[in-house]
């Protein structure tokens, strides 16, 4: 029996500060079913990839900001019909922790109803890390953010956690919808 009876297109873009690790993690995560376009006039990568999960193949369409200076003026272009945001900041960088407020409020704006996952990167960096665990999750709560998971891009450790419950959540979303117009 083919294992596709169902099939789902996400989108999900990567959001926080320059330099947290977002290219890093795409490239960790997806990996060798890299497939990459970029969409040069607003400076966006968009990478694709496909994920079974039991009866269901999902497609992710990745956003990935490829230049930063330009960026402020198309964020609500960029935010537009994202099933999910992944907000990345840098344990080792307490300021990319401050704006992770900023980043949701702007998602927010355009995207009222998307999942947005909190990610703290760059956990191999134990020596240089500023913000704790504790303090994250905190703020996710705060926030109303359902999920924090730590991941380093560089080792690998947590990044096929991060996708994973990204796409659990985006899928429990799409089914409660379902189920509301049936
Ligand atoms: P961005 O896409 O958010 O701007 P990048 O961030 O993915 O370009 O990463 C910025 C820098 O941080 C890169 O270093 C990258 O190698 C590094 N980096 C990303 N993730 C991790 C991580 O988990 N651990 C460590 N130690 N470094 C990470 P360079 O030196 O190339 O600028
Ligand atoms: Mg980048």
């Amino acid at each position: 029996m083919n294992a596709s009876l169902y099939y789902y297109t996400f989108k999900i873009i990567m959001a926080g500060d320059a330099a947290v690790g977002k290219t890093s993690l795409v490239r960790r995560y997806i990996h060798h079913t890299f497939k990459e376009n970029y969409l040069i006039t607003i400076g966006v990568q968009v990478s694709t990839t496909e994920i079974k999960i039991e009866k269901a193949t999902i497609k992710l369409i990745v956003w990935d900001v490829a230049g930063q200076k330009t960026f402020q003026t198309v964020l609500p272009l960029y935010f537009k019909g994202a099933d999910a945001a992944i907000l990345v900041f840098d344990i080792t960088n307490r300021n990319t922790f401050n704006n992770v407020e900023n980043w949701l409020k702007r998602i927010r704006e355009t995207e009222p109803n998307s999942v947005v996952i909190l990610c703290g990167n760059k956990t191999d960096m134990t020596y240089a890390r500023v913000v704790k665990r504790e303090e994250a999750e905190k703020k996710a709560q705060e926030l109303g953010v359902l999920d924090y998971i730590e991941t380093s891009a560089k080792t690998g450790d947590g990044v096929q956690e991060l996708f994973l419950i990204t796409v659990k959540r985006c899928l429990e979303k799409r089914l409660k919808a379902i189920k509301k117009v049936t």
